[in-house]
């Protein structure tokens, strides 16, 4: 046995993953460890997974509700799916085996902001939760738990569980312990207290988890890594994307209304959010800090540049060369980086105290600035909303980046109307495509409509957008936001017709 496990009683609740799968009945609500690939469990949702297949080729009815920090991996979303074994799924996810039983109609998903997930569940919307199922790197003498790569909402899990499953990952290292700042100062209201953070790097909270020791009923020995993605290189379309946001960072400086060393960094998951902590390496940029929801391979070369002092996230996203990294230097890495609970990571108290700059990609933005993150064609679930909504609306600067175009132009990413609100033009402030970049601030529905389609816009669908904005401002009695809607929702209906938004 593993000298990871340093509570005797914990001790003797050691049992493989199938026997503790056997504790877990037909309809159980499960809290999930787990963020964005990094420290979910790895063993038992396999074989869950496994006696769910049974339970069906018995004729049975099986399913799990899955409650996660955000996305997880496919040991853990993607067994469970295959084997269409989730009848509810919440908060964020992107598996595509799990997006594929969302959209089928197989599983319901209910899509909220990562940091009111831990706050629904503790206050009781969705009903009890049965298991909180998480990942440790340690169990101390006193039955505490050293979390992984996240931390996500397993502190509010282990809090409402019933009983609770814990899987410890020799695979995670040791060093890990002293990141986390775990605060357990967070209540229901009335009894909110302030939330203490003033600058990115203050903690506030212990470094473990607390648990009641009798509600554990399982605890099982792993050895797996996480799940991690390798990014893509970094195309010139991204790199463009990164320019103009760093050019526009850049003048906020000159103007006086960013200091020097700008002001905490939020980025989101993805490929052009990496191209930009990339110029920020290769600028002339020092003593940034970051307030964010997962830390990237980008971040950590900021940090081994000395250019950035300290993040702050709830989780790793890593491609598999720096979680190694990581997990052999996180002894170093800790003294900058600091991984939080989601509703703490995420708090639009603490995003709007610190004037976050966000920058999240994006589905579709239309030409009032209203961004669309989550759903292709008014329909079809990508991902869901995750972090993007936390910091959009109370960031200082929010600004939204994607490709002008996606499917090989079949689509624009510019649309008359979204099909899909996650963001409205009110919390939306600068929107970039490798076309440009247009800065909403201070400009009113028909300023912005003329910006967006003029510097964000593929030129191959630039005629097409000012064609409906003009046709729309003739057709609407009302000019303040003008809509034709009966042609507002062509793009995108051409496009399932007839596979573009190509008006011919
Ligand atoms: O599909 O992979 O089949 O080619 O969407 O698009 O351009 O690679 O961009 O990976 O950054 O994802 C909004 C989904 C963008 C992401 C979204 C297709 C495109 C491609 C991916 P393929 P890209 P990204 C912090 C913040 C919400 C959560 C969030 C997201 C695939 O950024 O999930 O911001 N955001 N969290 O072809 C049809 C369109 C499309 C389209 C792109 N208009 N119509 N398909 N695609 N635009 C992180 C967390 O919260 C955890």
């Amino acid at each position: 046995m593993t000298d990871r496990i340093a509570n005797a009683q914990l001790r003797g609740k050691v049992m493989s993953a199938d026997e503790a799968a056997a504790l877990i009945p037909a309809g159980a609500q499960i809290g999930f460890g787990g963020f964005t690939g990094s420290g979910y469990p790895k063993e038992l949702p396999k074989a869950l997974a496994a006696r769910i297949t049974a339970a069906h080729e018995a004729g049975e009815d099986f399913t799990v509700n899955a409650f996660t920090g955000a996305s997880t991996a496919p040991e853990l979303d993607g067994v469970l799916a295959d084997v269409n074994g989730i009848g509810l799924r919440t908060p964020y996810q992107s598996d595509p085996h799990m997006r594929a039983k969302i959209n089928d109609g197989t599983s319901y998903y209910i899509d909220t902001h990562l940091s009111h997930s831990a706050q629904v569940v503790a206050e009781g919307f969705y009903g009890k939760l049965d298991f909180a199922v998480v990942e440790a790197t340690r169990i101390t003498e006193d039955g505490s738990i050293i979390p992984t790569s996240s931390v996500g909402n397993n502190k509010t899990y282990l809090d409402c569980a019933e009983k609770i499953i814990i899987e410890v990952n020799s695979w995670q290292s040791l060093d890990l312990e002293g990141m986390h700042d775990i605060w357990n100062g967070y209540l229901t209201p009335p009894n909110r207290p302030i939330i203490p953070i003033t600058k990115p790097g203050n903690r506030i909270g212990d470094t473990f988890l607390t648990i009641d020791p009798n509600k554990v009923v399982a605890v099982i020995e792993t050895n797996d890594p996480d799940r991690n993605t390798p990014f893509k290189p970094i195309d010139d379309d991204s790199r463009a994307i990164a320019g103009y946001l760093l050019d526009f960072y850049d003048n906020e400086v000159k103007h006086g209304r960013l200091p020097k060393n700008l002001l905490p960094l939020q980025s989101g998951v993805g490929n052009i959010p990496n191209a930009v902590l990339d110029g920020l390496l290769n600028s002339d940029l020092e003593n940034l800090t970051s307030y964010t929801e997962v830390i990237q391979d980008g971040m950590v070369d900021l940090i081994d540049a000395g250019k950035l002092t300290v993040a702050s996230a709830t989780a790793f996203s890593l491609s598999p060369d720096y979680a190694h990294k990581m997990n052999d230097e996180a002894a170093r890495y800790r003294n900058s980086i600091i991984l939080r609970s989601q509703e703490i990571s995420n708090h639009p108290e603490v995003i709007r105290r610190l004037g976050v700059l966000s920058c999240n990609g994006m589905i579709e933005a239309d030409i009032y600035g209203n961004v669309n993150s989550t759903h292709v064609a008014g329909t079809r679930m990508m991902n869901g909303i995750g972090g993007s909504g936390d910091f959009t609306r109370n960031a200082y600067i929010s600004a939204f980046v994607s490709p002008s175009i996606a499917k090989d132009g079949a689509i624009s990413a510019i649309t008359p109307m979204v099909s899909h609100v996650d963001h409205t033009e009110h919390d939306v402030m600068v929107i970039i495509t490798e076309q440009g970049l247009a800065d909403l601030r201070g400009l009113a529905p028909r300023q912005r409509a003329k910006k967006i389609i003029e510097n964000c816009a593929h030129p191959d669908y630039r005629a097409q957008l000012t064609d409906y904005y003009e046709a729309a401002l003739k057709a609407s009695k009302a000019k303040h936001t003008p809509h034709d809607l009966a042609r507002s929702y062509d793009f995108h209906r051409n496009f399932l017709e007839n596979g573009t938004m190509k008006l011919s």
